[in-house]
């Protein structure tokens, strides 16, 4: 599965390198498996990125406690921001692979608060 190599690897990877407090990071939570923080291209405000601390390229690669964890936490930071954001709706995203539409090879899954003609849209891979 060609489209399926890690093009970067734990210790080249910018999300491992938030795990391990190497470059900042605005975390909102985290646990033994997992880590949220901010979105730096914020589609909205709230948006969040959960991922695994272990590095795992995508959903091929991560194991079914990785897998629970993160809806775990995804559902954690969902309520928290049904409370802070007041949003209309919510959406989750998560991509694999370039031709999936993910940028950051480190599996995580987009939490992002919605409202009304709120001007977002999604398209894969993202433009
Ligand atoms: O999503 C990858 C996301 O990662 C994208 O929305 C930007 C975000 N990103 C990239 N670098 C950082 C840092 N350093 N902090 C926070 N967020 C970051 P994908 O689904 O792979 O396209």
């Amino acid at each position: 599965m060609p489209h399926f190599v890690d093009p970067s690897p734990a210790g080249v990877c910018i999300f491992c390198r938030i795990v391990q407090g190497e470059i900042p990071s605005a975390k909102v939570y985290e646990d033994a498996l997992t880590i949220a923080f901010m979105d730096l291209g914020q589609v909205n405000p709230g948006h969040v990125l959960v991922a695994t601390k272990r590095h795992a390229a995508n959903i091929f690669e991560i194991t079914d406690e990785e897998s629970a964890a993160v809806m775990q936490t995804a559902r954690k930071v969902a309520l928290a921001a049904k409370i802070a954001f007041e949003p209309a709706g919510l959406t989750l995203l998560q991509a694999n692979g370039v031709e999936g539409g993910q940028t950051v090879a480190h599996f995580h899954l987009h939490v992002v608060p919605r409202h009304a003609d709120d001007g977002v849209s999604f398209s894969w891979p993202r433009k």
